[in-house]
């Protein structure tokens, strides 16, 4: 007997990862562990029947020839599959997105790859063989899809997703049913604990980003956490949040998200014995380990040694500045922008800068005479400037603040360089100039 599983809190990604298998693999049975999580458990007791699925405990584990793992590489997280982890007769296959090393499943062929939601990986295997889905399974696998990557939204989405929920389209997948059982029960416990983080959050700058921590006490189980501080970072705008939940005198669990690739919340999560994605990761750690303030300062320390090295405006300006006196004429200033293929010079008199010209002045000459006219008479006398170990996100926003295009580069009153649109684009898109 083939049979597929997946982790315990199965959320909708790892449900529809285990029914896509059935659909793609006919015969293999899928195991759908106890515990679920609260949307998961709302949609299973209306279409559980619809599925080849059954729970741990109806299992004869006597039959089972072949194990495929979706959403996870690790025995631990599986439900009640310690009777096969020693079998050495059973053949096991991985599907899965999460890349943290923690695997401990031996296979014999898997399939793990960088990717938003495990499913997709599965959806890429159907469309290659041109498997035709019916809307009922097209939506339980857009369900999966779209809870792993926030409707696609997620920094970890990538085309294969995109691709993926196309193909539920096409086949039929039901928006409105995804949109119902997707939008999660928030309830008066979960918004008690949501403004609870916002009356208390304790905010801490590392390397100019800004990281929420907050501690809460639960005095019973609450559904949906990682949700709440979800929507608990993007209202407090925070770059990344790190919320302790203290379950009970045994353990803490923290749940972590991260809005910006300089902070992964994945790695840090995994030090602490959990996992996740650079963007969304929890833990759960044993009190007897690390106390709730002792897991902050873990959790601190860490992030301290994690720190990426930013880009500052030094990196991206460039140099040296193409610099004329003030009395240069329009025709002389045209002449060198065109040589030096530059869009802007700087109009300096010793260490003064006095004014920039850019291509556009050029615009403001109507008669042939003004191109023998001084440029002072042309130039912009509104120059900021910025200091080299500015962020280019500074830049940035001084440029959209001051409608201007070139920045000159300033280090203790000495000009070292010029930053522009094209510099800060180039270096937001990741594209390398040429
Ligand atoms: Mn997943």
């Amino acid at each position: 007997m083939q049979i597929v599983t997946s982790h315990k809190n199965t959320d909708f990604d790892a449900l529809a990862s285990i029914i896509g298998i059935t659909i793609l693999f006919p015969g293999t049975l899928g195991v759908v562990p106890k515990m679920v999580n609260a949307n998961v458990d709302k949609f299973l007791s209306t279409h559980k029947t619809a599925f080849n699925i059954i729970p741990p405990n109806d299992l004869n584990f006597e039959n089972v020839t072949k194990l495929t793992v979706v959403d996870t590489d690790q025995w631990r997280r599986l439900d009640r599959m310690e009777k096969l982890r020693d079998r050495d007769d059973i053949e096991i296959h991985i599907w899965d997105h999460h890349m943290n090393g923690n695997g401990d499943i031996r296979w014999d062929w898997k399939c793990q790859e960088k990717i938003g939601a495990t499913v997709s990986l599965i959806i890429r295997e159907m469309r290659k063989q041109g498997v035709k889905l019916n809307p009922l399974d097209s939506t339980i696998l857009l369900l999966g899809l779209y809870e792993d990557t926030g409707h696609l939204t997620y920094r970890s989405t990538t085309p294969d997703d995109a691709y993926a929920a196309a193909y539920l389209l096409e086949n039929g997948a039901d928006l409105n049913i995804a949109a119902t059982f997707l939008n999660p029960p928030y309830e008066k416990i979960q918004k008690d604990i949501l403004f609870e983080m916002m009356r208390d959050t304790k905010s801490v700058s590392i390397d100019n980003r800004t990281i929420g921590m907050n501690t809460v006490t639960l005095d019973r189980k609450v559904t949906d956490l990682a949700v709440v501080v979800g929507m608990y970072r993007k209202i407090m705008n925070l770059d990344a949040v790190f919320v302790t939940f203290i379950n009970d005198n045994k353990s803490s669990t923290v749940i972590a998200r991260s809005g910006t690739d300089m902070i992964d919340v994945g790695a840090v999560m995994k030090e602490l014995g959990g996992g996740g994605h650079p963007g969304a990761a929890s833990a759960t750690v044993k009190t007897k380990d690390l106390s709730s303030p002792q897991i902050q300062e873990e959790i601190l320390r860490l992030l301290h040694s994690q720190h990426k090295e930013d880009a500052k405006i030094a990196d991206i300006m460039s140099f040296p500045v193409t610099q004329v006196p003030p009395t240069t004429t329009m025709r002389e200033v045209q002449q060198i922008m065109a040589a030096q293929k530059i869009r802007g010079v700087l109009v300096t008199e010793g260490e003064r800068i006095l004014g920039i010209v850019v291509l556009w002045d050029f615009k403001k000459i109507k008669q042939e005479r003004q191109w023998n006219m001084n440029v002072k008479a042309f130039m912009s006398r509104k120059i900021v400037s910025v200091p080299p170990d500015a962020l280019p996100v500074h830049a940035a926003e001084m440029m959209s603040e001051h409608d201007i295009g070139h920045l000159p580069v300033v280090h203790e009153g000495k000009l070292i360089g010029i930053v522009t649109r094209t510099d800060v684009l180039t270096y937001f898109y990741g594209i390398l100039p040429d």
